[in-house]
């Protein structure tokens, strides 16, 4: 008999796990949008705005004042967007999951 065949197979018995936390890790962050059949990478989120400890927002200056993408539900598409005016103004709109409408939330100004 030749030898080398004679070696017990060993199997793995602790095959390798990729940890979830490092799966997740790479471009996941990141926010992004549809706009008119394209879909937009805005980068990773920068703002916490509701202070859970994940950023969920990012910020754009413009030059009629500052607008702020929000995806509010975590799965990394923008679904709010306030525009906040050099002159103080306020407008938001979220985005209608079902119809991918964006519709008017609030507007005002700061307080
Ligand atoms: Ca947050
Ligand atoms: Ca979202």
């Amino acid at each position: 008999m030749d030898p080398i065949f004679g070696e017990p197979f060993d199997p793995d018995p602790d095959p390798e796990i990729v940890p979830a936390a490092e799966a997740d890790d790479g471009l996941d962050d990141h926010l992004w949008m549809h706009d008119d059949g394209r879909v937009w990478d805005l980068g990773p989120a920068e703002v916490d705005t509701d202070n859970d400890g994940i950023n969920d927002s990012l910020t754009r200056n413009g030059p009629d004042g500052v607008t702020v993408y929000t995806d509010s539900d975590r799965d990394g598409q923008v679904d709010k967007i306030t525009e906040i005016g050099a002159d103080g103004s306020v407008r938001s709109a979220i985005l209608d999951p079902e119809s991918g409408v964006w519709v008017p939330f609030d507007s005002g100004r700061l307080r």
